[in-house]
């Protein structure tokens, strides 16, 4: 008998026919108030669990007495009680390598963006208010051999620091808790401490991951140590900035602008202070959005979820621990 397991993501009609062909899958097309009992009917049977969003915590896990793996369509995964699946002898599967080029795109995109006030513009124009040669109001600065200080000098970190150097003339600084000699040496990439890299810095890029650690990082009194004319970028994760001390450093003119791919409260409330801005763009979490790299996400967590189960695991598992016990 094939193993069961749920599917909470609508996969490419060729991935889902690859899970069919090994497991026995109920699927929903994504976890939502209505599809939220049937998902916990069917997670009492299940070995297996592959999707992306929710909150699989211990107890969504504590009713899912069989799970052996749960195989996330994400690199990040904070939503995941790590500890408890580890205890209960669950793997934990992610897709840490195939989204990192296209993450580093949308950072650069930001920066562009938001430097340049592109999607301001756009609006601008289509409002029918360009009947005359630009003024300095409508200036942006520049992105070019400016200074970018990366938060985090992880795959995608990395992937940014090269763009900056080689593509943009930029000097790189980074914070991490250990300095990463291959960014040093390929970027000339300058490890330092987070106050001087937010005092120094041009742009502002959150690469990392949410922790307990990296939990409101970038809050009022961080803000305050930045430049006036400074850009901050998050396409890590919202609760790294406290959002309500950006909105405020925002209105006051304590940083010039944000670009921002995560929120807090995803999807954006529509009643968010950050919709009113100006010196904000906004992006509903683009961070991986394209044909190619989602349909990779989804093909490496559906070879993952095969591994794991079949007890092949070899990479991108966060609890490696067990595996050597299953
Ligand atoms: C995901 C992300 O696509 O991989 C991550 O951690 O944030 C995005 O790339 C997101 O989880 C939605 O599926």
């Amino acid at each position: 008998m094939k193993p069961a397991i749920v599917l909470y993501k609508t996969l490419p009609a060729d991935l889902r026919q690859k899970l069919d062909e090994h497991f026995s899958v109920t699927a929903f097309d994504e976890l939502s108030h209505q599809t939220f009992p049937a998902f916990l009917q069917a997670l009492k049977n299940a070995e297996g669990l592959i999707g992306s969003g929710g909150r699989i915590d211990a107890d969504l896990l504590a009713q899912a007495p069989k799970l052996r793996a749960a195989s996330t369509i994400s690199v990040g995964y904070d939503n995941f009680d790590v500890d408890e699946m580890t205890r209960r002898n669950v793997l934990l599967m992610h897709t840490p390598t195939v989204l990192t080029e296209t993450v580093a795109d949308t950072l650069m995109g930001l920066m562009l963006a938001t430097a340049r006030r592109i999607p301001e513009l756009d609006a601008w124009i289509r409002d029918g208010h360009w009947n005359d040669s630009l003024g300095a109001d409508h200036y942006g600065t520049d992105v070019h051999h400016k200074t970018v200080g990366i938060l985090g000098m992880g795959r995608i970190g990395m992937a940014l620091a090269q763009r900056a150097h080689f593509g943009f003339g930029m000097k790189v600084l980074y914070n991490t808790r250990t300095p990463n000699p291959e960014a040093n040496q390929k970027y000339q990439a300058q490890h330092c401490d987070l106050d001087t890299l937010l005092a120094q810095s041009d742009f502002v890029c959150i690469t990392l991951p949410l922790t307990s650690q990296t939990h409101h990082m970038i809050g009022r009194a961080q803000l305050d140590k930045m430049k006036k004319s400074a850009i901050l970028i998050n396409a890590g994760r919202g609760p790294v900035i406290d959002e309500d001390a950006l909105i405020e450093a925002l209105k006051d003119g304590t940083i010039l602008a944000a670009g921002l791919d995560v929120f807090e409260r995803e999807p954006l409330p529509h009643d968010s202070d950050l919709m009113k801005l100006k010196n904000v763009v906004l992006a509903p979490h683009i961070g991986s959005a394209t044909h190619e790299t989602r349909y990779g996400m989804a093909e490496c967590a559906v070879d993952n979820l095969i591994a794991a189960l079949n007890g092949t695991v070899k990479e991108n598992c966060v609890n490696p621990q067990i595996a050597v016990k299953n």
